[in-house]
């Protein structure tokens, strides 16, 4: 029960809420900015507010003041992707078995190497690469002198597929390991997905992975 049930719990990290729980309000926001399609479970069951929710959408959001354009406007293809997965990252319930305790500034907890739907992690990186990043590593290392993310001194913007020469690359890399990539696909209830329609698929992944666990 509460935090002990790693089925149903939020982690520690910067803007989770302490327990899943209903954020109604979600439904009455504009289409685009839900995070989850309306009769998602998600929003009957979600670890962020709604507040969060429609800050995934916004540009230079306060929730990591994280600048997507650090090298020229990122495309809305690809923009789309990382709304996606702060959406998920923000709000799904069901990440307990991958979240472990991290010593860092903005969060106590973090998420590890949660097997991603091999088809999220490849039209993710389709859609991104014709893209232009300067770093490999979007956790650390950035020029924060200004407030918002800028790339470090000695860094150069180079062609996504530089940067990420595999969908794998990109997937694992980008946040630290907090997914890893697999070759299952969506229907294989094996892997998570952060794009998905109607009922929350991920609770049973969750629970596969609990029962399993290495
Ligand atoms: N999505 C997923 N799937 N996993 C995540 O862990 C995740 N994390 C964020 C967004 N989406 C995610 C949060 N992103 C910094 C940079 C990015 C960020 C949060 C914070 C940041 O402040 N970086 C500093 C180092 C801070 C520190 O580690 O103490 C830097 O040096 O750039």
């Amino acid at each position: 029960t509460l935090s002990l049930d790693k089925l149903n719990m939020c982690m520690d990290g910067k803007h989770q809420k302490t327990e899943p729980g209903p954020e109604g309000e979600l439904y009455k926001q504009e289409k685009k900015k839900n995070c989850f399609p309306l009769h998602s479970v998600l929003l009957d069951n979600a670890c962020c507010t709604t507040n969060t929710s429609a800050e995934a959408h916004e540009e230079n959001s306060y929730l990591y003041n994280f600048n997507w354009n650090h090298c020229g406007a990122m495309s809305k293809e690809c923009k789309k992707h990382f709304i996606q997965d702060t959406c998920f990252y923000e709000c799904s319930p069901h990440l307990g078995p991958w979240i472990q305790p991290v010593d860092q500034s903005w969060r106590k907890e973090r998420i590890l190497n949660v097997p991603l739907c091999n088809e999220d992690c490849h039209t993710w990186w389709e859609d991104c690469k014709n893209d232009i990043t300067c770093k490999t590593d979007w956790h650390k290392g950035w020029d924060w002198s200004s407030g918002i993310n800028k790339c470090p001194a000695g860094s150069k913007c180079r062609k996504w597929t530089d940067v990420y020469p595999t969908p794998k690359s990109m997937c694992e890399q980008i946040w630290s390991n907090s997914y890893l990539y697999t070759t299952y696909s969506k229907t294989s209830g094996l892997c998570m997905q952060v794009w998905f329609n109607g009922t929350n698929p991920n609770k049973k992944v969750a629970e596969y992975y609990l029962n399993n666990k290495a």
